[in-house]
């Protein structure tokens, strides 16, 4: 006889293009074969039927509302927006960790690091304003560019930085031994890791702990001495990692020569933010890696399959450290 399979809810808030409910919808029927998938809003559902819960930006007590749940599928690398939530039910919560993703952001801090190392955004200023003066090009070995964060995503950038001959070094909460990287850890390690950096990456998840770690204290720590002359700052984690007004202040006044901003404190960033129009920031709209549909509902479905033969889940949040 063969086993019951537990049902599937959905409940996705993304509002964006790779976020639409639909389209999820229709990966996972195809990847969940003969599971009961439903998309929530579905009054035909009866919510005691629900074993597992597949979602993105869920509403505040959405959860609760699943008495037999057993597992909850965050479905983003960052479950800081779920675990806000004070009526979440105590439940394994596993959160994206799949290839697809890690090579997407990989792409995105290459792209970033390199458009800085090859001042590109002196050089867009001059095409706009007709002028042919380029100015010294160094070598990528001149730079040192320093990862916060040496995760899933973190670990794979800095391989591909590494790659293309900068210093890389990062930061971590314990301690990491990756070759060709130095690596720096805990409240110890910070001031060392960041007065060897040029470009600094972020790459951490949001936390209590991490929350506004980006501030002028820490700004003001980065290596100036380099062809860069100012440091740079990327930051692809989450906006509650920066203190925006902090951060701005650091760009006004010359303490960081430039910035690539994928996430803030508040998205949609609103249109009256200073830094859409700032000449040295780069702005990309939280699509730094998109999550797709494709990769992660099959993730999903192995994660279910595993748990259904009774071996364990992977890539469970921590809740005590919060991602
Ligand atoms: P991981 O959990 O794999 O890695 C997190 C890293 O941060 C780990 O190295 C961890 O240290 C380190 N860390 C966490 N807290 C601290 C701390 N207090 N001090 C020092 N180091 C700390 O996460 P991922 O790499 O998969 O993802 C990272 C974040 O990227 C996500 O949480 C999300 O916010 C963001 N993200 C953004 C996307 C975008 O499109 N902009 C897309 C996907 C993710 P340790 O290894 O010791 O545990
Ligand atoms: C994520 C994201 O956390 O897309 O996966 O931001």
């Amino acid at each position: 006889m063969s086993r019951p399979r537990g049902t599937l809810a959905l409940l996705i808030h993304g509002g964006t293009d790779n976020w639409s409910p639909e389209r999820w919808k229709t990966r996972f029927d195809a990847v969940c074969a003969d599971r009961p998938v439903f998309l929530l809003p579905d009054e035909t559902l009866d919510p005691a039927e629900v074993r597992y819960a597949a979602v993105w930006k869920p509403r505040p007590g959405e959860l609760a509302a699943f008495a037999n749940l057993r597992v909850i599928f965050n479905l983003g690398a960052g479950v800081d927006a779920l675990i806000a939530d004070a009526s979440l039910p105590k439940l394994p919560i596993v959160r994206v960790a799949v290839d697809d993703l890690t090579k997407r952001m990989t792409e995105y801090v290459v792209l970033h690091v390199l458009a800085h190392h090859r001042q590109e955004i002196y050089l867009r200023e001059s095409q706009r304003e007709k002028r042919w003066e380029p100015k010294t090009q160094w070598p990528a070995g001149a730079i040192s560019v320093g990862i916060m964060g040496l995760g899933n995503l973190g670990a794979d950038a800095a391989e591909a930085l590494k790659i293309l001959g900068f210093k890389v070094s990062g930061w971590s909460r314990s301690e990491k031994n990756i070759s060709g990287v130095s690596c720096f850890h805990g409240m110890d390690g910070l001031a060392p890791f960041l007065k060897k950096t040029n470009i600094l990456v972020c790459l951490l998840p949001l936390t209590a702990e991490t929350r506004h770690i980006l501030n002028r204290s820490l700004l003001s720590m980065l290596d100036r001495d380099s062809p860069l002359g100012a440091p740079v700052l990327i930051n692809a984690g989450r906006g509650g990692l920066q203190n925006e007004a902090e951060l701005l202040a650091c760009l006004n006044d010359g303490t960081l020569g430039a910035a690539t901003l994928d996430v803030f404190e508040t998205e949609p960033l609103p249109k009256e933010s200073p830094f859409w129009t700032h000449r040295k920031v780069l702005i990309t709209p939280h699509n730094a890696a998109d999550t797709d549909p494709d990769a992660i509902s099959k993730y999903v479905a192995v994660q279910i399959e595993r748990h259904e033969a009774g071996q364990t889940l992977q890539n469970v949040v921590d809740m005590r450290r919060g991602y």
